[in-house]
């Protein structure tokens, strides 16, 4: 099986993380963002989305981390602990409960806030205006509100004694914000002990070898400076941030 992630991106964090965690052996095939590599025509034929990561099982190719993190699930029931995706109808439940909202709020909120933080100055030329951070940083709060309220609660993890693939796709987007020096864990003590369960869990040192990219993202800039993808990205952000 093949990876193709950069590590950079959460998504790719968390298939890379679950794959690693349960012992399942995969190439790891590179795809440097900053560097533009997702354009490339040889990663076109890999995937027309051109966005990481993709699966490739054989001649299977596959799209979008959590309908990845499925298929290994399944394709490695009889090796992969129950935990991370339990068979049991409500826990399961519960695990695509938090899959489907992270989406459209911790993930879209924390990269936002990435993207202003570390990107927004060099692609725009200018200062983040202070109304985008404010509302981006509301509403990251919000959604970080929600996850110890709704989800967490003052269980050790999502779904209860047990890490499932919901802990591995919160933690990973909150690292994201992280990476560019915002703590977005500080005063939050649940949330602090939750990551440093989850993390455990994982194992430290996976989980810092799987972070090591984003925790040095100041080297980000500079990759890109360096060609095109620029100015590609003007229009992107004007949008996003319009
Ligand atoms: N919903 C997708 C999101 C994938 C995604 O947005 N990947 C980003 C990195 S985090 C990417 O490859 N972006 C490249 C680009 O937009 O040019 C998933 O969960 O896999």
């Amino acid at each position: 099986m093949e990876l193709y992630l950069d590590l950079v991106s959460q998504p790719c964090r968390s298939v890379f993380l679950f794959a690693k965690a349960v012992g399942i052996p995969f190439q790891f095939k590179r795809v440097e963002l900053a560097a533009g590599q997702q354009y490339s025509e040889d990663f076109g034929k890999v995937s027309v989305i051109r966005k990481v990561p993709v699966m490739k099982d054989g001649s299977f190719v596959l799209t979008e981390s959590v309908a990845i993190l499925q298929y290994l699930v399944q394709k490695h029931r009889s090796s992969v602990a129950d935990h991370w995706y339990p068979a049991d109808l409500q826990q399961r439940a519960r695990v695509n409960e938090y899959l489907s909202w992270q989406h459209m709020n911790l993930r879209t909120h924390g990269s936002k806030v990435f993207l202003l933080r570390a990107m927004f100055p060099l692609i725009m030329g200018s200062e983040v205006p202070k109304d985008k951070m404010d509302a981006a940083l509301e509403d990251l709060t919000q959604s970080l509100d929600l996850l110890e309220e709704k989800f967490l609660q003052n269980k050790p993890f999502i779904i209860g004694d047990k890490l499932s693939l919901a802990d591995l796709v919160a933690v990973v987007e909150i690292m994201q914000p992280v990476g560019c020096g915002l703590d977005a864990f500080e005063g939050r003590v649940k949330l602090i002990a939750w990551r440093e369960r989850v993390k455990k869990e994982l194992g430290e040192k996976l989980f810092d070898e799987a972070h090591e990219s984003i925790m040095a993202v100041s080297s980000l800039p500079q990759t890109m400076q360096s060609n095109t993808q620029l100015a590609m990205l003007i229009p992107k952000f004007q949008k996003l941030f319009k």
